[in-house]
């Protein structure tokens, strides 16, 4: 049922021997996307100014392992240590290369709180960008006390957050809240939602286009699973950005119309993939176990038909 790909050529995948440090700047060369701390306004979705080069990565949903295991091969010094007030995140070495997270690192997979805490380490080093997916915010409503179903995996993580005190609640809570739900990249080439982005959303900041990048293109109803229908939003895209996303497990990562699925579904016992930009040569690291029963079978949804 999949949708054929305009553009078949298989993407690189890269080996591990060619996972080279590739640091030699010592600088800090990210300083200037740190917003002063005095700031509190909307998150930046334009970072344009922000050229690269990036390691893009999907879904991570929990897997703390792989993502651990990812970050070492793209050549990024991360380290976790286990000390009497918790674990806690060391982020070291002088990767060039920024990291830019798709959303989704919690619900379904064993460690969703560590996620968390190397994703927030690495922003906060400046070292990370990341925009938030639907579960991050539905997890993040979970945190301030709000109605909300506890279910798709956000169980696993409500039992993985016993026994985590309040300043960490509160630290998740703000760092959700302070992604911005897209990102535009390296001047106008490059664009990061987590469940994709239509063009003329780009740099919009409303409430429908939010929707979008969280959701996807959805109409309400269910599909044949019981979950909420999509369509494969792609298939229309005429941009000339490129737009890097997740949201939806694929098997194969192939671009479609300059955009790219990068959730390969590693919590349900697929992989976890990064993008590298602007090489457009993929890393994978394969998930260690199935820690959830995937819903539908993975690929990209049915295409929409257009009313013009
Ligand atoms: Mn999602």
């Amino acid at each position: 049922m999949r949708e054929p790909t305009p553009n078949p050529m298989p993407l690189p995948i890269e080996g591990p021997q060619v996972d080279a440090p590739d640091g030699k700047s010592s600088a800090t060369p990210f300083a200037s996307a740190m917003p002063p701390s005095s700031t509190m306004s909307r998150p930046a979705i334009d970072c344009r100014q922000e050229r690269g080069p990036f390691d893009i990565v999907g879904d991570v949903h929990g897997c703390a392992d792989e993502l651990m295991t990812l970050l070492a091969r793209l050549g990024h010094d991360v380290r976790m240590a286990y000390g009497p007030s918790g674990p806690h995140v060391t982020v070291t070495g002088t990767s060039r290369r920024r990291l830019v997270f798709v959303g989704d690192f919690v619900d379904r997979g064993p460690r969703s709180p560590d996620v968390l805490r190397i994703a927030m380490a690495l922003v906060a080093h400046g070292r990370a960008l990341a925009v938030p997916g639907n579960h991050d915010v539905k997890f993040r409503r979970w945190l301030e006390g709000r109605q909300v179903k506890i279910s798709h995996g956000l169980e696993r993580t409500v039992e993985q957050m016993a026994g985590e005190g309040e300043p960490f609640r509160s630290d998740l809570r703000a760092f959700v809240l302070s992604l911005p739900h897209h990102l535009r990249l390296d001047g106008d080439a490059l664009v990061v939602a987590h469940a994709g982005i239509e063009e003329q959303m780009i740099g919009d900041d409303g409430g429908a286009t939010r929707s979008f990048c969280l959701y996807g293109d959805t109409d309400g109803g269910k599909d044949a699973n019981g979950l909420a229908r999509r369509y494969h939003w792609a298939a229309h895209y005429r941009g000339t950005a490129s737009i890097v996303y997740g949201h939806t497990p694929v098997d194969a990562v192939d671009w479609v119309n300059n955009t790219l699925c990068i959730d390969t579904g590693c919590c349900f016992g697929g992989r976890l993939t990064a993008l590298r930009w602007p090489e457009r040569t993929l890393v994978e690291v394969p998930a260690r176990a199935e820690y959830a029963k995937a819903l539908r079978p993975f690929g990209h949804p049915p295409v929409r038909e257009k009313t013009v």
